[in-house]
């Protein structure tokens, strides 16, 4: 694989609104204190572009936010997602790799959203999205029990849900969308019933830690990557709680059952070897839920990023 860029933007989001459990708006903070972009600089020698700020959005939160279908806090994630889609897209245009910290999953509208829009305009090409969950986060607000809008980015994001007014997410056009074709799953272990039904009706390509157990990572990912194919840009959705609790304690919706640290790293550096990966995300970490997990988990999300943007031991 020949790096032919790299220039890398960092965004950081410290955003919590996406689910009901405080804390998860830390974790940028607590991901760059132990020295992250220290290591993406020095390590791995990319030149970041990192405005220095961990984004809360406050003047974009509104004042009175009640329910809409459902929905918690719509119109405060609906004006997050929708800024954080145009800084995600300022990088991407650019030709830079674009690196989110989260923050909860509910970001994923806005950086898969901007990254899809740039690589459009950019190389003329539909973008592929893997994403590496416990949950499959497919939820439409009339299928979600909680109502908690982390559950329900990838509806949002392949069209599935939509709605026309502007400030709960009528802005997102097809242009920011990315097809259920193009989209995969790895470390699925807790879908809600409407999800099943969704990912049975719509084909969509999932590999559980069933399938994980059965064939190996290895195979997985060749299996993952060959429904993908060659020369597909792809976007990293990266959800921590996709480890197993026993390596990543600290996050809002813990499964156990899941992947183990290396099988986490494993799946960052194959999709890195493919050279085709445009965009990662890092999501749900959150800091204060473990007195002593917290660095562990900190140190986990470290590894994951740095695998995925092509540390190696030889
Ligand atoms: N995540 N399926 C559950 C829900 O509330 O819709 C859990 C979602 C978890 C979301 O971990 O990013
Ligand atoms: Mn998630
Ligand atoms: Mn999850
Ligand atoms: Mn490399």
């Amino acid at each position: 694989f020949l790096k032919t860029n790299d220039d890398l933007g960092l965004v950081a989001v410290g955003f919590s609104g996406g689910q009901c459990k405080a804390g998860v708006d830390a974790a940028p903070m607590a991901l760059i204190e132990s020295g992250l972009v220290d290591q993406l600089q020095n390590d791995l020698a990319y030149k970041v572009h990192y405005d220095n700020e961990v984004h809360a959005y406050t003047s974009l939160l509104p004042s009175s936010d009640p329910p809409h279908r459902g929905m918690k806090n719509p119109r405060a994630v609906s004006a997050v997602t929708q800024e954080l889609s145009s800084q995600v897209y300022a990088h991407a245009k650019e030709g830079r790799f674009v690196l989110t910290l989260g923050g909860d999953h509910s970001i994923a509208i806005g950086t898969i959203s901007g990254t899809a829009k740039a690589i459009r305009e950019r190389l003329g090409r539909d973008m592929a999205v893997i994403w590496v969950d416990a949950h499959a986060d497919i939820n439409t607000p009339e299928t979600s029990d909680s109502g908690n809008i982390h559950g329900m980015p990838v509806a949002f994001l392949t069209g599935l849900a939509s709605e026309n007014a502007e400030n709960a997410f009528g802005w997102l056009k097809p242009e920011h969308r990315v097809s259920v074709k193009k989209l995969v799953y790895i470390g699925l272990r807790d879908i809600d019933r409407g999800e099943k039904r969704i990912l049975r009706e719509h084909g969509i390509k999932a590999f559980s830690m069933h399938d994980i157990d059965r064939h190996g990572i290895g195979k997985v990912m060749d299996m993952a990557l060959g429904h993908i194919g060659t020369d597909t840009p792809i976007h990293l959705s990266f959800d921590i709680d996709a480890l197993d609790p026993s390596f990543a304690p600290s996050t809002g919706t813990a499964v156990r059952g899941g992947l183990t640290l290396r099988e986490g790293d494993f799946i960052a550096e194959c999709v890195h070897e493919t050279g085709s990966l445009v965009a990662l995300d890092l999501v749900e970490v959150n800091p204060s839920l473990e007195q002593n997990g917290a660095a562990e988990t900190v140190r986990a999300g470290v590894s994951i990023v740095r695998c995925a943007l092509g540390d190696t031991l030889l």
